[in-house]
């Protein structure tokens, strides 16, 4: 078996394991009653749209409440409330990383191992044709390159995700633990989803920790293979401050949750700008925060 990353709050190793296994654990970051606070919103959330006809389950029996920013404070609470975890985007990504989306995966009992899979999928293997390269937006899930093999290539683009999963329960091997493949980031590779993966790792952890991986590195969701347990997780997808996320806060944010923002959760949810090859709103004004339809200026004469 692959050697994995395990838990640790030693920021040193858990820099080492992201760059060199694609992923770390870091446990003891999120106060536990926060992680109380958040597992009983979460629950009742997936009640509430199980009840309205609204659930989203895949792989037999994982329920994933989406978009978990607009319902209820404690996921803000949760996206800022280790500074450590933030650092180790900022490792990644650079200081500007904003976040793409957030969602509550919860993983019932038998519910089967989801397909492996990167968060940047679409990463365009370097050793293209320079005149017949795949165009980025047109790469899915289920690419040519395809192996299951981890060989280290020379040049490989970089990353420009990285997706935290928190802990709010115990994350074990039994019951869906987030399973990795170490050092896939390194491949240059989409991981083959017909192959079993029997030997893929899992990231076990103690409630209140948060793994963190790199967005080329091999993933899934777990088997759940417990009688009775529910393994609750909350995800945090940053991406770098170039990249288009997945959800559009400013449009989307219902306006009692806007209201709630601080400084740094606003620029998370990318209502900052980044930096210039153009310019927002007034450019003699304030160039850092975007400005509302209704205060943009429009033609003049
Ligand atoms: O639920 C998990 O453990 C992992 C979820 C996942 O694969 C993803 O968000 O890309």
């Amino acid at each position: 078996m692959n050697m994995g990353a395990t838990p640790t709050t030693d920021l040193e190793k858990a820099r080492h394991d992201l760059d060199n296994l694609g992923y770390c654990i870091v446990r003891d970051v999120a106060p536990i009653d926060l992680v109380e606070r958040v597992r009983q919103r979460v629950l009742e959330q997936a009640k509430a749209e199980r009840n309205a006809g609204q659930a989203f389950v895949q792989d037999g029996n994982t329920q994933w409440v989406a978009n978990v920013i607009n319902k209820g404070e404690v996921f803000l609470e949760l996206l800022t409330c280790s500074q450590t975890s933030l650092d180790l985007c900022t490792h990644v990504l650079g200081p500007d990383f904003i976040l793409s989306c957030s969602n509550a995966p919860i993983a019932g009992p038998a519910t089967s191992r989801m397909k492996m899979h990167s968060d940047q999928f679409w990463t365009p293997t370097i050793a293209q044709d320079p005149l017949t390269y795949t165009c980025l937006g047109e790469n899915g899930l289920e690419r040519s390159e395809m192996g299951n093999t981890t060989v280290q290539r020379d040049y490989l683009f970089p990353p420009c995700m990285v997706t935290l999963i928190w802990a709010v329960t115990d994350f074990t091997a039994e019951n869906g633990a987030t399973v990795f493949v170490p050092g896939s980031h390194l491949s240059g590779l989409q991981p083959d989803f017909h192959h079993d993966f029997a030997d893929a790792v899992p990231a076990e952890m103690p409630v209140g920790s948060v793994v963190l991986w790199d967005g080329r590195t091999w993933h899934a969701t777990g088997a759940n293979r417990t009688q009775d347990e529910y393994r609750i997780g909350v995800t945090n997808n940053m991406v770098a401050p170039m990249i288009r996320p997945l959800v559009n806060y400013p449009y989307s944010l219902r306006a009692e949750v806007e209201e709630l923002l601080d400084e740094r959760q606003k620029q998370l949810l990318g209502f900052t700008t980044w930096t210039a090859y153009g310019n927002e709103g007034v450019p003699t004004q304030n160039l850092r925060y975007f400005k509302p339809a209704s205060d943009q200026p429009g033609p003049m004469r």
